[in-house]
């Protein structure tokens, strides 16, 4: 633990980012972003989603990325070094870059989402400047791993399941893209991967990561943010599922909101 590890911010980070995933539990409400968006927010300013995707989830690499940066590699030890590098992965893709085959892809600017209210942009930008901040600075200053770390079963399972978790949401997300040509806003039934089994397979691969996450890297922020990810997504696979069994008669009866077979 460096000497610059304040235990305060850390512990009221993490109680923050617990006490959001309960208010959205609390609320139940879904966010009134895509789907949701005409309904909730008739009259809300809106950004093109490609502009608003890419201005809100900035933070979250562009912090933990500028701390990695930043720290002289004496102060970092190689499995926080590792955490922290995954944790950039995931905003690097979710952020900017979805490598495929010879051609560089852009989450932001691939995504076919409808208009993003501002205000939730706004919301979405603090949230992600909170919590790159908070994970970043926890792996730099905090945290501590002994050098075996590497062969302990916490950090190879939960390296496995964000590695497992961050395929499934890439490619639920692709699924999702291809359902629309550009320019289209209609919904249609997602089909193949785990969206033969789950309406929000996307966030199930998510959270998957996140768990995975939380485990390799034993730590109160992250199990926080796992936390969150589970309260936030699993709740709008929830409103998603009821939104495609309300528009769809031909909806497939097996499919679950989040859980295969049970939920
Ligand atoms: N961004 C995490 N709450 C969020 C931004 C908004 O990364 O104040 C949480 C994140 C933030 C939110 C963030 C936190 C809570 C905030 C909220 C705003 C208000 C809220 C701050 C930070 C708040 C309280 C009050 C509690 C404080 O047109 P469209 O957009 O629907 O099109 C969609 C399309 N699509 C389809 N196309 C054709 N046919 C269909 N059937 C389709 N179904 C969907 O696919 C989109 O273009 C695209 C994906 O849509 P959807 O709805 O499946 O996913 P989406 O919610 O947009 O998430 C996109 C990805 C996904 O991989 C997900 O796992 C990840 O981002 N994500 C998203 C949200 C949070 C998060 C991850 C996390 O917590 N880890």
């Amino acid at each position: 633990m460096s000497a610059r590890c304040q235990q305060s911010p850390v512990l009221a980070g993490s109680a923050t980012l617990t006490a959001l995933g309960a208010l959205v539990l609390y609320l139940a409400k879904p966010s009134g972003y895509g789907k949701y968006s005409e309904n909730l927010m008739p009259a809300a300013v809106r950004l093109p989603a490609r502009a608003a995707w890419f201005l809100q989830e900035l933070p979250s690499f562009a912090v933990p990325a500028g701390i990695l940066a930043w720290q002289p590699s004496s102060l970092l030890g190689p499995p926080a070094t590792v955490l922290l590098g995954l944790f950039c992965a995931h905003y690097f893709h979710r952020w900017i870059l979805n490598h495929k085959t010879t051609r560089t892809f852009v989450y932001s600017v691939l995504t076919r989402g409808r208009p993003f209210p501002v205000v939730f942009l706004f919301r979405g930008f603090v949230f992600c400047l909170g919590n790159g901040f908070l994970q970043g600075y926890y792996l730099a200053y905090c945290a501590e791993y002994p050098a075996e770390w590497y062969t302990d079963i916490r950090f190879s399972l939960g390296v496995f399941l964000f590695i497992l978790g961050m395929g499934i949401n890439i490619h639920s997300d692709y699924i999702l893209r291809q359902l629309r040509k550009p320019g289209e806003i209609i919904y249609r039934i997602p089909q193949g991967g785990l969206f033969t089994y789950v309406s929000g397979a996307n966030f199930l691969g998510e959270i998957i990561e996140w768990i995975g996450y939380a485990l390799a890297s034993w730590s109160l922020p992250a199990l926080a943010f796992a936390f969150f990810s589970l309260c936030f997504l699993g709740l709008r696979a929830f409103h998603h599922h009821r939104f495609y069994l309300k528009m769809f008669d031909d909806y497939p009866k097996s499919r679950r909101a989040l859980i295969p077979f049970i939920f």
